[in-house]
């Protein structure tokens, strides 16, 4: 179009006619023409030259500034933050796209009457709109509601506001909600990662914006891509060791626990024996973490990573392996503890009743305060406290959790002449949870010391801080614990032989003495002769009315988890004779009360 004007005008300065047009003029005269054309370039030329000067003097800030602003822009690519999930890809942490709307107040502010409409639209007040804008008047961008729906944004852009836009965004959802909040932790508004494993991995989760060269409208709408001067780059993907079903299930029984026992806090935690994958660790109270509020930041905490306390009657399996490992004890050796309390400084130590004479095993299975305190006083404080060193108390797991504890475990030259004696079972250190389940999978994996972590394939190699041999020792005294006679009847197994360790813990109050309320344990490990899980569960302040023993308390759910984690993950059984005599005790029982059935219905046939 713009070729033929030319050539049109061209055609008219050397006097030819138009395609198809007639002459205008029968006759002509040459100079007149000549005069003619001469005055019509003259003025041209003049209106240039004042067009010209108006564009590049008078007016060149202004159009320099609209040309860089509103025609060529780099603009951000948006990318997403990479999915979280389990060990077997089921998502726990994934982000949507939404769009955010955003405002330029000028252009907004140029159009009063549209205002109203607006303000419903995004269901605010119309003053308070009105008001927010005339506050950013001399600004150019503002946030009028961020990561909404996709359809929302849409129904709001239909409207052709002026000075109205739209902005892609990713949110993060967690499918699995408050089972498993408090590992997860949660990412702002921004997308980046502020708690958890959310926090811990936030460089690797989060992707790289891209950015491009774009030509915009005088209404801001993108009319053409120019070029890509970066690609985003995605975020990449994380894969827990967690198992979304133990997990879950860890959870679920958790919160029955709970309830049934009135206790106002709790937590659990399973491990892989072998590599310290972390398989499930849930804690309560908690929060929802797809509906951030103000939610008090103790429902926020990981407490089985962050919180400390005294481990009580699960340091007693450690103390008897010290002992072992010192040589000052065998499984055999007989340990009298009449009258069932001796002294402990100014203090006494004290068992539930008096259990007599106990050989090694049974200080164990009946959990014998006494028991332990007599045999650590055949050791020195030195190889105690190396070994409690080495099985990872007083220090880090290095599990990676942010804010993760190291407990206390105070150094021999800082002990008083009471410490090693209330240290052996369980007192004047502290560990979390997360430490008391590695040091019971020390115990389960021949003595191997593992890290926990949370990254599936970034297990490092166990180290071996124990002799096999004891670990194993051990593990078999801790077995009678959960068959007739101990103290943990509960947490027994059908078809599994388990280890484990009750404990029942008078809480530490600040006034300085140990009060009348408790936390409750169980530790143990499953299946006895080929383990693969270790789980420890801690039950805070559980309502002494409804009791409050660890055998009582912690061990059902330890039952509970591990029965489902071990047919989940399809886990041979060890202990197969007393499944068969179960069965077969059963089965007798179906037939005796089938026979009874049929020996009735036959009586009531004859009448
Ligand atoms: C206990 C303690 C507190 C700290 C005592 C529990 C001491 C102690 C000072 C009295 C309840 C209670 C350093 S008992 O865990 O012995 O799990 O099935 O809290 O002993 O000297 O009314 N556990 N618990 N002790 N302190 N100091 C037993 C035992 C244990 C059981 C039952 C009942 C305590 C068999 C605990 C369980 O093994």
């Amino acid at each position: 179009m713009r070729d033929s004007l030319v050539e049109r005008a061209g055609d008219l300065l050397r006097g030819r006619q138009g395609p198809g047009k007639p002459r205008s003029r029968a006759r002509y005269n040459p100079r007149n023409r000549l005069l003619l054309v001469g005055g019509v370039l003259g003025l041209c030329s003049i209106a240039l030259v004042a067009r010209a000067f108006t564009l590049q003097v008078v007016n060149s800030d202004f159009y320099i500034r609209q040309g860089d602003e509103r025609i060529l822009r780099e603009i951000a690519i948006p990318t997403s933050r990479g999915m979280i999930t389990d060990r077997n890809g089921e998502p726990l942490a994934v982000s949507t796209p939404v769009e955010s709307i955003w405002g330029n107040p000028k252009e907004l502010l140029e159009v009063p009457d549209r205002v109203p409409e607006l303000a419903a639209l995004l269901d605010v007040p119309a003053d308070e709109l009105t008001r927010k804008l005339s506050q950013r008047a001399t600004r150019e961008f503002m946030y009028l509601r961020r990561r909404i729906n996709p359809d929302q944004a849409r129904e709001i852009l239909s409207h052709n506001i002026p000075g109205v836009y739209s902005q892609r965004e990713f949110r993060r959802f967690y499918p699995q909600g408050e089972a498993l909040a408090h590992v997860l932790g949660f990412t702002n508004v921004d997308d980046r990662g502020q708690e958890g494993l959310e926090l811990a991995f936030d460089e690797w989760l989060s992707g790289q914006p891209g950015s491009k060269r774009v030509i915009r409208d005088s209404r801001g709408r993108i009319v053409e891509n120019v070029e890509l001067i970066e690609a985003a780059q995605p975020g990449h993907e994380l894969v827990l060791t967690l198992d979304r079903r133990i997990q879950y299930l860890t959870f679920r029984e958790l919160r029955a626990t709970l309830q049934r026992t009135g206790a106002s806090s709790g937590s659990a935690v399973v491990l892989d024996v072998a590599t310290g994958e972390i398989l499930a660790m849930a804690n309560l109270p908690t929060y929802n973490p797809n509906a951030l509020g103000n939610q008090p930041t103790d429902a926020r905490r990981n407490r089985a990573v962050t919180d400390v306390i005294e481990p009580g009657s699960t340091m007693k399996p450690l103390t008897v392996a010290a002992a072992l490992e010192a040589g000052v004890i065998t499984p055999k050796t007989v340990i009298d503890t009449s009258p069932g309390w001796m002294p402990n400084g100014r203090f006494r130590t004290s068992d539930f009743r008096n259990y007599g004479v106990l050989d090694t095993t049974g200080v164990i299975t009946k959990s014998s305060n006494v028991g332990v305190s007599k045999i650590v006083h055949r050791m020195g404080d030195r190889p105690f406290y190396d070994f409690l060193s080495r099985m990872g108390y007083g220090r880090s797991t290095r599990s990676g959790f942010p804010g993760e504890s190291s407990g206390v475990l105070p150094e021999p030259a800082h002990w008083s002449g009471t410490h090693k004696q209330t240290m052996s079972y369980g007192y004047a250190l502290s560990a979390t949870p997360l430490q008391i389940a590695v040091a019971y999978a020390t115990l389960a994996n021949g003595g191997k010391r593992v890290t926990p972590t949370f990254v599936k394939g970034q297990h490092g190699k166990p180290e071996q801080v124990l002799d096999p041999r004891i670990a194993r020792e051990v593990l078999q005294m801790m077995q009678t614990v959960t068959e007739p006679g101990g103290t943990a009847t509960q947490a027994a197994i059908l078809g599994y032989h388990v280890a484990g360790k009750t404990g029942t813990a008078r809480k530490f109050n600040s006034s300085g003495g140990y009060s009348r309320r408790y936390i409750s344990f169980f530790a143990g490990v499953v299946p006895v002769d080929n383990p693969r899980f270790s789980m420890v569960v801690v039950i805070d302040d559980p309502d002494p009315g409804k009791g409050y023993y660890g055998g009582f308390v912690s061990a059902p759910m330890f039952k509970t988890v591990m029965d489902g984690a071990l047919r989940l993950m399809d886990v041979p059984p060890d202990d197969i004779e007393t499944w068969l005599a179960v069965q077969a005790a059963e089965e007798s029982k179906q037939r005796k009360s089938e026979g009874g059935a049929v020996a009735a219905a036959g009586r009531g046939g004859a009448r």
